[in-house]
């Protein structure tokens, strides 16, 4: 089997000539129409970007590279539970095709090996070590990936003239591994921050692979440290795992119009290095309106709760649904701007609470979230607003986490940024292989519109 870099170079030949010949043949051909409604709704539907690694379709909802995410499941190398390696993910976004076990296997090695705490850049170490425990684990995650931009082979070997559109891929390609492979790490220290005042919570292996790294380092393992807090038993570990597995690899990628995978195209397209590129698409994730939801979600279910007797009474709960919406208030984790279905993410979120029956029967949060999704969809249909009454992913993400032990929502985007650089930094690669120009759309003053609007 070849590593992923082999098989990268092996198809990009093909790719860059079917994309010179579109390039060379079909520019005129018109794609959408862009109205003043695009201009003043954010662009919403417009197909104006160019993205491989996913689409999202109202009806699908998310595929990659053409796969479902239940195809994934069955096809991708992954676990003796059924999910996927988020490592086989990044080899079908990196490359369109499904990796063999051995080259999953290989991949995983990798990346521990560029991981480790020897690689681990020391600046970053000193720079997050130097933070405020009780700053946003965010800022704390988009500073440690612009601090990485020392040890970028881009950014240096760009300023030492080293460097020419034909082979600015490669230490693109050598970045993003490098990048990905330091997230567990990075990740640990950010956790061990706001929850251990810094003191490290377990330990990198060089034989585990990527989620194992990051459950270990965030003490969520029981081969972990005695400082781990949750004290788990091996099968809550395990079962703990396979939601990190199964979370980072469904969320590694959702189309490219979305703000964390858009900044990261668009500040990569000036030739910013993957760090600097990948930090910016962080702060974007870190907005309420993007990467937030999942621990909305999660005070919502513990608020309501609080109030009905039981999470088994859904004459109260849509009492309370209705309550919440006459008050003018969504209900969070329902709804999606694209996606006309449940959303698949959520489904397979679902999935994994019935299959663990016994583990979640207890949980009145989860079983909350879990009758939510038939009672939810009822009220919001009779409520006749919202063009999508399903649930969405976030719906089911944060109150799984918080059932292990993880009650730091504010982290919980951290985990989703450990998993959205996949789909991003692929892009970036293929931006680059391709040798996509700078980003720059014309902008148009409110006077412009006016005089469009009059004379039409
Ligand atoms: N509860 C109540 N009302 C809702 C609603 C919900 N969950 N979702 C949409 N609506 C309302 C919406 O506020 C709007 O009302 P107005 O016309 O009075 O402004 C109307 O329905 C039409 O909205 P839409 O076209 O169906 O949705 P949008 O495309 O404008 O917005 C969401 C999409 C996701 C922002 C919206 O559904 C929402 O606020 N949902 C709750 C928050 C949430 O779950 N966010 C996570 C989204 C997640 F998928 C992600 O991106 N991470």
């Amino acid at each position: 089997a070849t590593g992923l870099k082999e098989s990268l170079k092996a198809i990009i030949p093909k790719r860059k000539e079917e994309f010179l010949k579109l390039k060379k043949e079909c520019m005129g051909t018109k794609v959408d129409d862009i109205t003043i409604g695009s201009i003043l709704s954010g662009m919403r539907g417009n197909r104006s970007m160019f993205w491989e690694g996913s689409m999202v379709d109202a009806q699908r909802g998310i595929t990659f590279h053409g796969k479902t995410i239940e195809q994934c499941q069955r096809e991708l190398p992954g676990d003796e539970s059924g999910n996927f390696y988020p490592e086989s993910m990044l080899w079908l976004l990196m490359t369109g095709e499904v990796p063999t076990k051995q080259q999953t296997k290989q991949l995983m090695e990798e990346l521990a090996v560029r991981g480790s705490e020897a690689n681990f850049p020391i600046a970053t170490s000193r720079v997050i070590d130097s933070l405020p425990n009780d700053m946003h684990p965010m800022t704390q995650l988009a500073i440690g990936l612009a601090s990485m931009n020392k040890v970028s082979r881009f950014a240096s070997n760009y300023e030492k003239g080293l460097l020419n559109k034909n082979n600015y891929w490669e230490d693109t390609f050598e970045d993003t591994l490098n990048l990905i492979s330091f997230l567990p790490i990075l990740t640990g220290k950010i956790y061990s921050k706001i929850t251990n005042d810094g003191k490290p919570l377990g330990k990198f292996s060089p034989t585990e692979d990527w989620s194992s790294n990051i459950c270990s380092l965030m003490g969520m393992s029981n081969s972990t440290y005695s400082v781990n807090k949750n004290n788990f038993n091996a099968s809550e570990s395990k079962d703990f795992l396979s939601l990190m597995r199964l979370y980072t690899g469904i969320h590694a990628d959702h189309e490219g119009g979305n703000v964390s995978a858009h900044t990261t195209h668009l500040v990569g397209s000036a030739l910013s290095d993957p760090y600097l590129s990948y930090s910016s698409g962080i702060m974007g994730l870190a907005g309420p309106l993007h990467g937030l939801a999942a621990q909305e979600v999660v005070r919502f279910l513990v608020e309501m709760n609080g109030q009905i007797s039981s999470p088994n009474q859904p004459d109260e709960i849509e009492r309370y649904l209705w309550d919440l919406l006459n008050s003018k208030r969504v209900i969070p984790g329902y709804g999606h701007a694209t996606l006309r279905k449940p959303d698949p993410r959520f489904t397979a979120m679902l999935k994994f609470t019935k299959d663990r029956k016994s583990e979640f029967e207890n949980d009145k949060n989860v079983v909350l979230m879990q009758n939510l999704s038939s009672i939810a969809p009822k009220v919001l249909k009779a409520h006749g607003k919202c063009q999508n009454p399903y649930p969405n992913v976030d719906s089911a993400s944060g109150i799984l986490f918080h059932h292990y032990g993880l009650k730091e929502s504010l982290f919980f985007t951290v985990i989703f940024g450990c998993s959205r650089s996949m789909g991003p930094l692929t892009q970036l690669v293929w931006d680059r292989i391709y040798g996509l120009p700078i980003e720059r759309p014309k902008s148009v003053n409110m006077e412009t519109l006016k005089l469009l609007s009059n004379s039409q």
